[in-house]
């Protein structure tokens, strides 16, 4: 099955049981096969991140919420000049998250105001309800989905992070940019392990510089949907 057409599946299983989402676009032209180098190998398994302070030691509340879902917790930032690496800790990993009850669904969303100043940027955020946080340009979404293979009739797991810019509500508008961790994509921006997610999410893409300083809203969706689960923090780059 062309590439193409494989990817358009994977979006549209992702959308059918993802509640919640507001997704409006499906470009999901690959973006990153003449990425940089990253400067580490990424893996999930935390080690990299085990003696490193944590931007957020929490995010959002503790436990797995309503639907036993999964409760991130320390988020790790770091950046050379070509990207910005997360790692995100994730309890219990999405892979036993999946093996205990196949879904998908969305994970996390960072929001980014890459001017740092609240005056420009959205205005309000639809999600969650009530919230009146503003400034925020643009937004890192991350996803858990499936990919349904209709000629072998399968179903993979799948792993994938967009780039949106906002609009005044906060949600993605039509620019959107994709990154996938999947069996054809060698240089993957986004893979999972046992301790978390780890990303690499490209500088220029985001609008940022080293040496930056920028206000960042993390939201844990991924059993919370309300205003506990966002966490405003700011980031400073290093140069
Ligand atoms: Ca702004």
């Amino acid at each position: 099955m062309a590439e193409y057409a494989r990817l358009i599946l994977a979006i549209t299983a992702a959308f059918l049981v993802v509640s919640g989402c507001h997704y409006k676009n499906s470009n999901t032209e690959r973006k990153n096969a003449q990425a940089p180098v990253l400067s580490f190998h990424m893996d999930g398994s935390g080690d990299r991140w085990a003696n490193k302070t944590p931007l957020i030691a929490e995010v959002g509340l503790t436990g797995r919420g309503d639907f036993n879902g999964i409760d991130i917790k320390r988020f790790h930032f770091e950046n050379d000049h070509h990207y910005l690496y997360v790692f995100m800790e994730c309890e219990p990993s999405l892979e036993d998250a999946y093996n205990e009850k196949p879904s998908s669904g969305a994970v996390a969303k960072l929001l980014f105001d890459v001017d740092n100043n609240p005056a420009t940027g959205c205005k309000s955020l639809l999600q969650p309800q009530g919230n009146n946080e503003q400034g925020y340009e643009v937004g890192v979404f991350i996803q858990y989905g499936q990919i349904i293979n209709l000629v072998s009739q399968t179903v993979k797991r799948d792993l994938f992070y967009n780039i949106e810019n906002l609009n005044e509500e906060g949600e993605g508008i039509y620019s959107r940019d994709e990154f996938r961790s999947d069996e054809w994509d060698n240089n993957p921006l986004i893979v999972t392990g046992k301790a978390g997610v780890e990303m690499a999410i490209p500088l220029d893409r985001l609008g940022v510089k080293p040496g930056q300083t920028v206000r960042l809203l993390v939201f844990e969706q991924s059993h919370w949907y309300d205003k506990r689960a966002l966490v405003p923090v700011m980031l400073t780059l290093s140069k």
